[in-house]
């Protein structure tokens, strides 16, 4: 068993029963401490380049974090008719807001990370995810979101919450009176959009999140996206409006090909944004009721 141990960085999830490793070789280990909140690891692996791990989990690998901070930001933000003030809770990494500063009518994105080392880290280590960071619209905070959201009620379009797993530092943010507080600091017609991992190994945790939102929002999808280096190769969304006639399938904004050229865009197109509300039929069946 060393042998394939040695040299290597296994991920043995709780959500997976601690029965599935997903691993990636360590070429070259960058950073590796303990916050006052997490552990914290940077490594380089050559196919997936820099990686990013919090308290054992995958975050964020230099080939494939597009996909998640693309699509994160950009289906609830072309959702929405004319979003210009956002929150993003989570996200120390810097992508997400890296992509949220791109969008056009936003004016104001404000960011509340509880852990002020992913940061730190991330600005070190993984340029290409903070360089979000240096954007003029940016208002950041260091503290837990749901604190926050007690002060700023009726203040956001949209409210992103890019966390890791419901364990540890995270576990509130998927919790019933953390997406009644959303729905508070929301204005009239604001979405939300949140980390609602992968059909494959959560599928009772997504039933779950969908079911509690249902009796707050008019409106609750799940929507999906390939990431290969997270376990299943899956993860998801759920996305919620307070506007009964929002279609989430449809987005508001369509990007041409050059539009999504000049956002830097690699995973979303509006094709994608549509796409990824598709679910296999098990999945659709047990979040739906119907095929
Ligand atoms: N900005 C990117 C941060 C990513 N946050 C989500 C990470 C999820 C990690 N685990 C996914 C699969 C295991 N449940």
């Amino acid at each position: 068993m060393d042998a394939f141990k040695k040299g290597w960085f296994s991920e043995t999830g709780i959500h997976c029963s601690n029965k599935v490793n997903i691993s990636l070789s360590a070429d070259n280990i960058l950073y590796h401490e303990k916050s006052a909140w997490q552990d914290i690891l940077v490594f380089e692996n050559k196919l997936f380049g820099k990686v990013l791990v919090l308290d054992n989990a995958i975050q964020c690998t230099e080939k494939d974090e597009s996909a998640y901070q693309e699509m994160i930001t950009f289906l609830p933000l072309n959702s929405h008719p004319n979003p210009k003030k956002v929150l993003v809770i989570g996200g120390g990494d810097g992508g997400v807001v890296r992509e949220v500063v791109k969008h056009p009518s936003v004016e104001t994105v404000v960011q509340c990370e509880i852990d002020e080392k992913v940061i730190e880290v991330s600005k070190e280590y993984l340029p290409f995810m903070a360089e979000g960071f240096k954007s003029s619209k940016l208002v950041q905070h260091i503290m837990d979101g749901a604190e926050f959201m007690k002060n700023h009620q009726k203040e956001f379009d949209v409210v992103i919450t890019d966390s890791s797993d419901p364990t540890g530092p995270a576990a509130s943010l998927f919790r019933k009176p953390y997406f009644e507080g959303i729905k508070q600091a929301l204005r009239p017609g604001g979405i939300l959009c949140s980390q609602a991992e992968s059909f494959w190994y959560d599928l009772k945790l997504i039933h779950n999140m969908m079911n509690m939102t249902r009796e707050l929002y008019p409106v609750v999808e799940y929507a999906s996206v390939y990431i290969p280096s997270y376990p299943g190769g899956q993860i998801g969304f759920l996305l919620c409006s307070t506007d009964a006639g929002t279609n989430f399938r449809k987005p508001q904004h369509v990007l041409s090909s050059e539009e999504v050229s000049s956002l830097k865009l690699k995973y979303y197109t509006s094709e994608m944004h549509t796409a990824a509300f598709v679910l296999p039929g098990f999945v659709k069946k047990h979040l739906y009721g119907s095929y």
